[in-house]
């Protein structure tokens, strides 16, 4: 908790970010049960759409609160939004800068440039202060319109909001490719949070060595093919100990030096299909989507494992662009039914699928059962579900 908190209030530092979802990669002690990723969208620069925070407190009065959670015949008023709740600029005290690349200097107006980069939140050095690991994105070559990744980026808590910059002596600037989200928790149950990046090709796993540095894994564990990977979750679905690996993918577009004047929607291309990836423990990861029953028709962005349902099963949902949201959850195995239209997670109240952003849960309501918050874009409005 300490953790989101921490990261809702440094979002704003970010100048070129919009972020539209964070999460987390949470402690080992608890690792069985929620890492998420990370996904944020410059839809602002390309659809108007801003998620920014305001940097003065708005005038919210109790009547005209909108926040409402969506319990069906029983809609639940949340507490008015107090004048603490907002956030103070402390750029200049922290030491944190940081910025996404998109490559939209390209002006080739592709697709690739909208999906932004996300935060993750890690304690890598284990001094029990939240550090953060930022996705660096990548760059497009204006003639062929390939792409090639930017580094990514660490910074140290020293405590007191005040940030190292420890990208380079963690050598976790190392090359990888364009970047998009990440998720931290210890991979390899070395003890240490590790890193995993989603990339508009290969993604990258970060080893942490527990000196202050990091190994990217070799090829080997890069998970599957190239292609677009948007967004990560850890979660160990098969109960043996070690964190299996969820990553959503966007939709099939071929690098081009064609200008368009408007960036095409994610409609003009093929979906790509999210992947699973069990953790053998020995390095090795095997993909076993087909076998676990995931759908290969829909454009993810966003992606949370947790327990929704209170059965003690890890359960996936994930935040689809365009079109129908899915919800996978867990069984006694490793297949999986989705269900999110049987469970009224699919669509908007008009049966309309959203172009879904991103997505984080909470127990909003104190229920004990934890909530879902989906963004979405232009001209949509985010969601809340109770479970
Ligand atoms: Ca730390
Ligand atoms: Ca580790
Ligand atoms: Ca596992
Ligand atoms: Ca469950």
């Amino acid at each position: 908790m300490e953790q989101k908190r921490l990261v809702r209030n440094i979002l704003r530092l970010y100048e070129g970010y919009s972020l539209s979802m964070l999460q987390v990669g949470t402690r080992r002690q608890t690792r069985s049960i929620v890492s998420i990723v990370v996904l944020s969208f410059l839809i602002h620069n390309i659809c108007g759409c801003d998620s920014r925070a305001k940097s003065t407190p708005p005038d919210v009065k109790p009547q005209e609160n909108k926040n409402r959670v969506d319990g069906g015949e029983k809609d639940v008023e949340l507490t008015s939004i107090e004048p603490d709740d907002w956030f103070e600029d402390v750029t200049s005290q922290t030491g944190l800068r940081f910025q996404y690349r998109s490559g939209r200097e390209s002006e080739l107006r592709t697709i690739l440039e909208t999906v932004g980069g996300g935060i993750a939140v890690l304690d890598f050095d284990g001094d029990q202060r939240a550090d953060l690991f930022c996705v660096g994105g990548g760059t497009l070559d204006p003639a062929t319109g390939v792409p090639s990744g930017v580094p990514c980026g660490l910074f140290r808590n020293l405590g007191e909001t005040r940030f190292s910059d420890v990208s380079s002596v963690s050598e976790i600037d190392a090359a990888i490719d364009y970047s998009h989200g990440c998720v931290c928790g210890d991979i390899n149950s070395d003890g240490f949070e590790d890193a995993f990046v989603t990339c508009f090709g290969l993604n990258s796993l970060f080893l942490n060595q527990g000196d202050g540095t990091f190994l990217r894994s070799n090829r080997k564990a890069d998970f599957g093919v190239p292609r677009w990977n948007t967004a990560a979750a850890l979660a160990d679905i098969d109960r043996d100990g070690e964190l299996d690996v969820y990553v959503t993918g966007y939709v099939n577009w071929v690098p081009s030096g064609e200008k368009h004047p408007d960036v095409p929607g994610p409609q003009s291309y093929e979906p790509v299909s999210d992947e699973v990836f069990l953790n053998s423990g020995d390095g090795e990861f095997t993909c076993i989507s087909r076998l676990a029953g995931i759908r290969e028709d829909r454009m993810g962005l966003g992606v949370i494992a947790t327990d929704l349902n209170n059965d003690n099963r890890i359960d996936f949902y994930i935040a689809n662009d365009v079109v129908a949201n899915h919800l996978y959850p867990g069984g006694g195995g490793i297949q999986f039914r989705e269900s999110a239209e049987l469970n009224g997670l699919a669509y908007n109240e008009a049966g309309n699928p959203e172009g879904s952003m991103g997505v984080d849960c909470e127990d909003e309501n104190g229920d004990g059962r934890d909530d879902l918050w989906v963004t979405s874009c232009k001209k949509s409005e985010a969601r809340a579900w109770t479970w």
